[in-house]
């Protein structure tokens, strides 16, 4: 049945109370968009919300709870798990694959993409997360995050499933993370903005706390992790001298998990860099993961994103866990990282 059938009526906020919640929020952006849709979209969404309150009373619990430490196991990442990260991963395969809708899931902590719905007009969406970002900092009780990115399925019949999965930045129609923080908040876009909702602990839902976010075009801050300066391109360790010497006064700021990190650059300003190293050459993060939806986000919140040769949301897929190098923050930051990138000598 289509939104307009369903007698959605657009009724204004009376209650002092802030009642513009996720959901809601969801459904009018949808709405506005495309009045026959059916509200699947919204359901899938609904189901992120619900993972995302689900991992986010784990995380808040972890000293408490059987889920805690390592598992001893590694990941296709080659990365330890903890037991959050398998923890994380089973909510959101549950939560996403019950949808009725979400034909191929993939996470960081899977080796292949997992069909949950074989036909594509059933199974209509292709959801990709990283269920637990940063989780080698939760024994130290820093910041952690949710990332998801969400595409349609192209109805590839016949295509590998790798190759189905494989769509460039720019085809995201949906893409956000939740940051469990101080508090918890979801940051999402559809393309339409980017909008933030906080976690009213004691009703259990998420309201909207900012509205149509933009990045600040400069900032006072980088963010990288400067012990591997040495084996950082040229071009990178010239715009860190530049930083350091500039009389903007920049701050450097490093969490050590990247959806904390962006966070604070998406709300402050300046820049946030994973450069090659010679450890990761191809840089570390991964491409579907993490630098494609934080991308999409900044790209919308006003900001830009590169891999030091072009936009991130134009970088080819060759695999699903892809590592790139990854440059993300204020217009003015990047704009002198894109003049040390072309013009390596001279600035
Ligand atoms: P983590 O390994 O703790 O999951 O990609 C994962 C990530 O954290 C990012 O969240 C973070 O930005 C980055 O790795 C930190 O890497 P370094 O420890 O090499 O700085």
């Amino acid at each position: 049945m289509a939104f307009a059938a369903q007698g959605f009526e657009r009724v204004p906020i009376v209650a002092e109370y802030n009642i513009n919640t996720f959901a809601r929020h969801v459904v009018t952006e949808q709405q506005d968009l495309h009045p026959s849709a059916r509200g699947s979209f919204c359901w899938l969404l609904n189901g992120i919300e619900l993972a995302c309150k689900i991992i986010g009373e784990e995380v808040r619990r972890l000293g408490l709870s059987r889920a805690a430490g390592s598992t001893g196991t590694i990941n296709v990442q080659g990365e330890e798990q903890q037991g959050l990260d398998i923890f994380a991963n089973k909510v959101l395969m549950d939560c996403l694959g019950s949808r009725g809708n979400v034909g191929l899931l993939a996470s960081e902590e899977n080796e292949e993409p997992i069909v949950m719905i074989e036909h594509p007009e059933q199974g209509e969406y292709i959801v990709m997360f990283d269920p637990l970002d940063g989780s080698s900092n939760l024994d130290v009780n820093v910041s952690v995050g949710t990332i998801f990115s969400v595409y349609r399925r192209a109805g590839a019949h016949g295509k590998a499933l790798v190759e189905e999965v494989l769509q460039t930045g720019r085809n995201q129609i949906a893409a956000g993370y939740a940051l469990y923080g101080s508090s918890t908040v979801i940051v999402y876009t559809t393309g339409q903005g980017v909008h933030s909702f906080t976690l009213d602990p004691a009703v259990g839902t998420f309201v909207l706390s900012h509205s149509d976010m933009k990045m600040p075009a400069a900032g006072h801050i980088y963010s990288v992790n400067e012990a591997y300066a040495d084996s950082f391109p040229p071009y990178c360790r010239r715009f860190l001298h530049w930083l350091k010497s500039s009389d903007e006064a920049y701050r450097l700021r490093y969490i050590g998990s990247l959806v904390a990190d962006f966070h604070r650059t998406l709300l402050k300003g300046g820049i946030f860099m994973y450069p090659p190293t010679s450890f990761f050459p191809e840089g570390k993060l991964r491409l579907m993961y993490e630098a494609n939806p934080i991308a999409f986000l900044a790209e919308q919140a006003g900001g830009m994103a590169t891999n030091g040769t072009g936009a991130i949301l134009d970088v080819v897929p060759g695999t699903l866990h892809q590592r790139v190098p990854l440059f993300v923050g204020s217009t003015q930051e990047m704009t002198k990282l894109r003049a040390f990138i072309d013009r390596p000598l001279k600035v």
